[in-house]
């Protein structure tokens, strides 16, 4: 949306109706010469005496999708948004919004300041920026309630899901559906039918229904909304709108649109917004590359991680052949699947009929030679090398030619596994998280020999199976892993000097992680990695092992658990930790929240400087989408390289410092030039 275009807004006009049209692509964001475009057009329409009418319509994919968020931040240019909002609300002549694709944010103001609004079926309808970290800036708390009341409309900007448009329709949000292909003539013919009513300010219409959903929607998102400030600033501007006279309402609103604007959550979330459609652009890579066919997919293991994999492509109608060695094997991980589908159908998320559509083009086997003619296959099998390399000179002896051989490990040298086949430029990682159906991340593993169409084409099936795909180089625990590493060492040493296991997590779920370093081990297994040997206890994890104590899955590890899966400290770990701690001699003493902070959380932003250097991440904000997407980092604090940039560089060196670590030139870098990342 460069400035050179301000030609983005014309008016064309159609007997006594003129239509004002916007052309902004991709998405017709209210950029400063759109806004401008409106006022002017708008203008002119009114003065013409020959129009009794006015359409607003876009050309593209999409209606309106929001303010240009590209501008937040930058020196205003053009007219004020709520001037020209009032100006076509003013309007002395019906003004017709006619919405296709997605009426999102300033767009839907838009159409709300519009007298009425005509919609295709298939278009969609919201107010999302609380996923933003803001509040629908330009009038649309004040007038969502009187065009849908309260209920609805602290609903749609608290939550900030869109609407599609037959149920906006029974809303009220719109006033008639048209065809999907003559929206633009059924909205003329509707405006003629209007001129005879007039003009239909919002402004001047009621509030209505009741203010108690208010309550009733922060008791029900009370842990969704933890640490979020938006949601309940929506909510305060619609609870305002339901007491104070229109101007007053928005100058409400207005206040609290500017403080979540100048605060460092929506910085975040906006930074999160672009970061990950950042993270889907391959650097260096043209973007015309032609991408390899994948209509059929093989999966070679039916344990927990191969069965949510297939699930992904299934649920995309792309056929899944899954592999395992025992028939009983198969069955189970088969079960599990069709299980997981019925319940999400008893949840009505399918029908019982699609549920029987994906498990029919699913295709279980013992027999690895079928997977012939798959165009990507997935290896899914537990973490030894020998066992991957294996199955990888197997796949080079049977799969076709252009197939893509992905393997799912989680931290394995990827370049040593293609080594086992003739074709490395084929070989990479696609690194699913637990739950593989569920987690929206996907690190794509690029080895050195990967060929750049077979990582595009991976890149681009990540995001067409629904996953947030990051690409990540050869490394040990590529970049999620890699960063919690340090994050779950340092735990264990400040459990060594006093620490507990409860106040470190509780440090981490303040901060707005969903869960802390021991509670994260205890859900993913304290026994992972141990050597199963109960008589060798060199750590604390070994001892917990040796007791049994593997996390949930045993009803304890760091912590003791109900049958709800609820923890409580142990007296038994406490004391396990206080033996270590005797035989190591380490004194006990006093350790502070910050301390836990600059030892948990400073060293993973220097590991994430490292990957950087490294290149093992193509840039900072594709560290951030790990983070968000994998592993629950808030998003209202932008991911850890962004967050580095709030808590500043320099004091995070000069605690890692203090700490003894060693620090990332980059980050030092970062830290003289008090820049972020
Ligand atoms: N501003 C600037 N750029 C935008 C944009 C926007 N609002 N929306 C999308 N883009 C860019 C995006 O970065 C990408 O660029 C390209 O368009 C295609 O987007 C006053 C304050 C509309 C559903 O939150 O949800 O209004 O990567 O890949 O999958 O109250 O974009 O190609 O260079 O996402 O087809 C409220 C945000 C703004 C909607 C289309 N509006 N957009 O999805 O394409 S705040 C939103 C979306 C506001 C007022 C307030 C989606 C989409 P690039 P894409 P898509």
């Amino acid at each position: 949306m460069s400035e050179e275009t301000p030609n983005s807004v014309t008016l064309e006009k159609d007997g006594n109706v003129a239509v004002v049209i916007v052309n902004n692509p991709p998405v017709n964001a209210l950029s400063w010469h759109v806004r401008e475009g409106l006022a002017n057009h708008f203008a002119a329409a009114l003065a013409d005496d020959s129009v009794e009418a006015i359409v607003l319509r876009c050309d593209g994919s999409t209606f309106i999708a929001g303010a240009d968020i590209s501008e937040f931040g930058k020196a205003p240019r053009g007219p004020d948004f709520n001037a020209v909002l009032n100006s076509i609300e003013q309007a002395t002549k019906p003004v017709v919004a006619a919405i296709h694709g997605t009426a999102l944010g300033g767009g839907l103001e838009t159409a709300l300041v519009c007298h009425y609004r005509v919609a295709v079926p298939s278009a969609k309808l919201g107010v999302p920026e609380v996923k933003l970290g803001l509040l629908p800036g330009a009038g649309g708390t004040q007038r969502l309630p009187r065009v849908v009341g309260v209920e609805a409309a602290a609903t749609m900007t608290s939550l900030g899901d869109p609407v599609p448009a037959p149920k906006a329709k029974d809303m009220g949000l719109v006033d008639a559906l048209a065809g999907e292909d003559s929206l633009a003539a059924d909205a003329i013919a509707f405006a003629r039918t209007k001129i005879a009513d007039g003009p239909r300010p919002t402004r001047e219409r009621a509030v209505f229904g009741d203010v108690a959903i208010i309550e009733q929607l922060k008791t029900a998102n009370a842990k969704r909304w933890r640490g979020f400030d938006a949601p309940y600033a929506n909510l305060a501007c619609v609870e305002a709108a339901t007491r104070l006279p229109f101007d007053e309402g928005l100058a409400f609103e207005r206040q609290e649109f500017t403080k979540l604007m100048f605060g460092s959550q929506s910085a975040a979330q906006r930074h999160i917004f672009f970061a990950e459609r950042q993270a889907a652009k391959i650097d260096g890579l043209p973007k015309d590359t032609a991408l390899r066919d994948v209509k059929k997919v093989g999966v070679i293991g039916a344990g927990t991680m191969g069965g949510g994999i297939s699930m992904n492509f299934l649920q995309k109608g792309i056929p899944v052949t899954i592999v395992e060695m025992q028939q009983e094997a198969l069955d189970r991980g088969v079960g599990v699947i069709r299980k997981n589908y019925e319940a999400s159908a008893a949840k009505g998320r399918f029908k019982p009929e699609q549920v029987e559509a994906m498990m029919g083009i699913l295709t279980p086997t013992l027999n690895i030679e079928d997977l012939a003619d798959c165009d990507l296959i997935i290896e899914a099998v537990y973490e030894n090398m020998d066992v991957k390399k294996e199955i990888f000179a197997k796949l080079d002896s049977i799969a076709k030619p252009g197939a893509i051989l992905a393997s799912n490990t989680s931290y394995l040298d990827v370049d040593e596994i293609a080594t086992a086949t003739s074709r490395p430029g084929d070989v990479l990682g696609m690194h699913f998280f637990s739950p593989a159906n569920v987690m929206k991340l996907l690190e794509v593993v690029r080895g050195e020999k990967t060929a750049p169409d077979a990582l595009a084409t991976a890149m681009a099936i990540g995001k067409k199976i629904g996953k947030v795909a990051v690409v990540a180089g050869v490394c040990d625990g590529f970049i999620g892993n890699r960063m919690l590493k340090p994050r779950q060492v340092e735990a264990m040493n400040l459990l060594m000097e006093g620490a507990t296991p409860q106040q470190i997590d509780k440090v981490h779920v303040d901060f707005g992680m969903p869960m802390g370093p021991f509670q994260m081990s205890d859900l993913a297994g304290v026994d992972i990695g141990w050597h199963r040997d109960p008589t060798r206890i060199e750590s604390i994890r070994d001892a917990l092992a040796a007791k049994g104590r593997w996390g949930q899955k045993t009803g304890k590890g760091f912590y003791d658990y109900d049958e709800k899966r609820n923890p409580t400290p142990s007296a038994e770990v406490a004391e396990i930790i206080e033996d270590f701690r005797q035989h190591s001699n380490k004194a006990k003493r006093e350790i502070s929240d910050q301390e836990i902070i600059e030892r948990t959380l400073y060293p993973m932003v220097n590991e994430g400087a490292l990957i950087l250097t490294e290149g093992k991440a193509q840039r900072a904000s594709d560290i951030d989408v790990v983070w968000i997407y994998g592993y629950g980092w808030p998003v209202y604090r932008g991911g850890p390289m962004f967050w580095a940039g709030l808590e500043g560089t320099d004091k995070i060196v000069a605690a890692l410092e203090k700490h003894g670590f060693a620090v990332a030139p980059l980050l030092k870098e970062k830290a003289e030039a008090k820049s972020g990342f």
